[in-house]
């Protein structure tokens, strides 16, 4: 017998798979299609952990079932390789982004292989090869061509060390989140593409996603769609103010208003002995970042402008005020308080002693309060309101507000346009011409890609222009509609645009005068399964969502959410129990771990460690155990003869048992996503088997080969090198992994029935059917749970019970 030489035989089959090109995936109507993608990965220069192996080993696994489920099963990979991270990457190494780019895919690639992986790398795409970003571009001018894209000056943020602008959600409590740096506002011309138009879809089409709920909350939190009202109040200089509130029902109760400090009426509305006040508080909340503006935390903080307005439902005259915790950018940028309800206004009244008018209470009567109450209630100082129930009151008013021509209802998103334009080197650049006689002119389809230009010197310069504007031979181009001179758009486009629609690319990589076949995306799309970390529950998941939705609404596909199925694996935490990571020196890498111990024990390891959605700490004497685990299946399956001699029904009986069990126990967790469990079955199944290994008679026979088969057909997904070796030693030519799933059969895989007849004071009352080898405990407890043994001890006392050999269950009473 052969020792369990992982390193050969991996290498062997390998080189065997490459040369067959197993994985190569074609179209087939005849056979129904799975799409199973993992979120493609930014290639970096730190390569591959067996953190990463969490999201790519069980998807690998879970594609390599259904293939031999009779699916014809799409699962690729590609490289996020435009971008912030990369680029960043390249200016710290000093080399250029293309360089960076180029070796660390190859590393990906490798590593991936290594762990056995299955992606068709006739599929891999590239974002920033021209190959693909032209259809990026393409894309751009759809939503060009759509009104979905425009450019705007607005004050964005910027990030000073990487030197461009961010989205909102780039910043994290004021900083950016890329390198931590203090972000701040900077006015800025820029490009955005409309997703706000889309914001109600959004919305709705997540509760038919097959998506975990928290992502879904996130998604919809992250939108955020507030139902209320718009009102006017009028300001005693003659203008309107116009506010926006969820809780238009408080409006008796609004004794003041506060204007955010940029709103544009402030100047008009300060009055001569207020103005300097106000200007220094105006260039002082500048500097403070939206998210500590509205924290309920921070110290209240505002001016008086000096003017006053008029509350619209009863006629009161009230001060106006400017405070950073009303954003400009949010509903009107003004509001009316209501410090008896609001959490804010009651801090901002308290400090600041305006008044508090109690409207709506828990009980119909006043209340000394010292907090807001901002549950709904009973309306009271609301005039003739008074006594109605607050929830209803509001439609009421609403009402009444546009009856009178002061206000409407209304809907506010927090979600803001998806600004998209970088002064960036490493992205697409924005296919768009500046000409002075015709304005904003849309490259011509026929002339994309637009190339990003080779440049040496591709570093951001600290002025706010992209570095394609020093490259004047990119710059300066003939205007398309009028031939006269012209300028290029020198911008590029967020990374995220171009993970947008990559999905669609994989359907046909290759294609070159269109994004995608249809007939082939028609066959593949939408994704049915999509695996990656719940980090990217927005940005990225509503990117991709938003962009299939305008390629829906353009009538290039037919399906209008591109993940039908979404599954974050668990985090993978270094034995330390933290994140792994290069400066903590704890990180693992697949190589040596499939040095030590091979892949395919590093591929179960990966999967045995817990439930895929749950954290798991990473320990390698886990690898190793699982790794002795497949050199004692080795010895188990090697070295038999096989198909010499029958076998007793007993025996063979016992073995089928066995089988089936773990062919249903396999089936049903690998299409749950239950990797580990089914790991536990094979161990024990490896366990129960290995009772009759010493029998040379059994493990001669045909009915073990077939068992033995069976265990290897079952475990090929997980293990994919040693099933395959240990097939070809028992004597099969064709591959392991283009068998067919096995069915299993709950009639064999029943545990024996035996039956137990039940007897009261020697009478036969019951007969019980139950699982063969119970102990006698169970039986006691399951013949006296009988209906019908219930029925004839009644009220009688039970003396004793008897089990004569297990074979009989003899209860006798008083
Ligand atoms: C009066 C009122 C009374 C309010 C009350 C709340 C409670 P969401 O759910 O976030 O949409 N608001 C409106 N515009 C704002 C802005 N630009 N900056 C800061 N706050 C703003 O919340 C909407 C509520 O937030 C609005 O309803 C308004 O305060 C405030 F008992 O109006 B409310
Ligand atoms: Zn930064
Ligand atoms: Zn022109």
């Amino acid at each position: 017998m052969s020792k369990y030489d992982f390193v050969t035989l991996e290498a062997k089959w390998q080189k065997k798979w490459d040369d067959v090109d197993l994985y190569k995936t074609t179209e087939d109507s005849s056979k129904e299609s799975m799409y199973c993608l993992d979120f493609f990965p930014y290639p970096s220069g730190a390569g591959l952990s067996v953190g990463h192996c969490r999201n790519y080993v069980p998807t690998d696994t879970y594609s390599r079932f259904f293939r031999m489920k009779g699916f014809n099963v799409l699962h690729p990979t590609g490289w996020d390789a435009f971008g912030l991270p990369a680029e960043n990457y390249a200016i710290k190494m000093g080399v250029h982004p293309e360089e960076t780019t180029r070796k660390n895919t190859e590393n990906y690639k490798r590593q991936m292989r290594l762990i056995g992986t299955t992606y068709d790398w006739n599929r891999e795409v590239n974002s920033s090869s021209p190959e693909y970003y032209k259809w990026t571009q393409w894309f751009f001018l759809l939503l060009f061509e759509k009104g979905l894209a425009y450019q705007d000056y607005g004050s964005q943020w910027w990030c000073d060390d990487c030197k461009t602008v961010l989205a909102n959600e780039q910043v994290e409590d004021g900083k950016c989140w890329r390198c931590g740096h203090e972000a701040r506002k900077k006015d800025l011309k820029q490009w955005f593409f409309k997703i706000t138009e889309y914001a109600d879809r959004l919305i709705d089409d997540l509760d038919d996603l097959d998506w975990p709920e928290p992502i879904k909350i996130m998604q919809r939190n992250w939108i955020n769609r507030s139902h209320g009202a718009k009102a006017v109040f009028k300001a005693e200089t003659g203008d309107d103010i116009e506010i926006f509130t969820t809780r238009p029902d408080t409006l008796f109760g609004a004794t003041y208003m506060v204007l955010a400090p940029e709103h544009k009426l402030v100047p008009k509305l300060t009055t001569p002995g207020q103005k300097e006040e106000i200007e220094t508080y105006i260039k002082e909340s500048a500097k403070i970042s939206e998210i500590d503006r509205l924290s309920t935390d921070k110290e209240k903080t505002g001016v008086f402008t000096g003017s006053y307005a008029t509350n619209p439902v009863n006629g009161e005259r009230i001060p106006i005020w400017i405070g950073d915790y009303v954003l400009a950018s949010y509903g009107t940028g003004a509001i009316m308080c209501v410090p008896a309800h609001d959490t804010r206004d009651f801090a901002f009244a308290k400090k600041f002693d305006l008044p508090i008018v109690e409207v709506v209470s828990p009980d119909g009567n006043p209340h000394e309060l010292s907090d807001a109450y901002t549950e709904s209630g009973i309306m009271i100082n609301s005039g003739e309101y008074d006594g109605k129930n607050s929830e209803e009151f509001k439609k009421i008013i609403t009402d009444w507000l546009k009856a009178n021509g002061k206000g409407d209802q209304d809907i506010n998103y927090k979600m803001r346009d998806w600004l998209i334009s970088r002064q960036r080197y490493w992205g697409a650049p924005i296919p768009i011409i500046h000409c002075e006689k015709c304005g904003t002119v849309p490259v011509p389809k026929k002339d994309l890609p637009v190339k990003l230009p080779h440049i040496e010197n591709f570093e951001p310069a600290g002025d706010g222009k992209s570095p394609l504007a020093r490259a004047t031979e990119f710059v300066n181009v003939k205007c398309p509609k009028c031939g006269g001179d012209a300028k290029r758009e020198t911008d590029t486009m967020d990374g995220f645009a171009c993970s947008s629609w990559y999905f669609l690319r994989f359907a046909s990589p290759h294609v070159h005068d269109k994004a995608f076949d249809s007939e082939k995306v028609k066959y593949w799309l939408p994704v049915d399964v999509y695996v990656g970390g719940a980090e990217h529950a927005v940005m990225h998941l509503i990117y991709a969502r938003f962009w299939t939705k305008v390629i829906f609404d353009a009538g290039l596909i037919d399906f209008k959410e591109p993940f039908t199925k979404l599954l974050n694996q668990g985090m993978l935490l270094a034995s330390d129990h933290q994140k792994m990571s290069k400066s903590k020196g704890n990180v693992v890498t697949p190589d040596s771990m499939v040095e030590k111990y091979g892949a395919d024990a590093l591929r179960g390891y990966i999967l045995f460690m817990g439930p895929f959605e749950g954290e798991v700490i990473w320990d390698e004497k886990g690898c190793a155990g699982v790794h002795r685990f497949l050199g004692r299946l080795w010895e188990m399956v090697t070295g038999n003869e096989y198909d010499v001699g029958g076998l007793d029904e007993k025996t063979e009986t016992e073995l089928r048992r066995i089988q089936h069990k773990l062919i249903l126990k396999v089936t049903s967790d690998l299409e749950n996503f239950r990797f580990n469990t089914s790991v536990s079955a094979f161990m024990e199944s490896y366990n129960n088997l290995f009772k009759y290994f010493e029998n040379k008679e059994v493990t001669n026979s045909k009915v073990w080969r077939e068992v033995i088969e069976t265990y290897l057909i079952l475990l090929a997904p997980i293990c994919p090198y040693i099933t395959e070796e240990m097939w070809e030693s028992v004597g099969h030519t064709e591959s392991i992994h283009k068998q067919m799933w096995p069915k299993g059969d709950s009639s064999l895989a029943k545990d024996d029935v035996v039956k137990i007849p039940v007897q009261v004071n020697g009478k036969l009352r019951d007969v019980l059917e139950i699982e063969a080898g119970l102990p006698e405990e169970k039986l006691k407890e399951l013949a006296l749970a009988s209906e019908s043994v219930q029925r004839h001890i009644a009220d009688k006392q039970v003396l004793k019970v008897i089990i004569p050999k297990g074979k009989l269950v003899s209860i006798v009473v008083k």
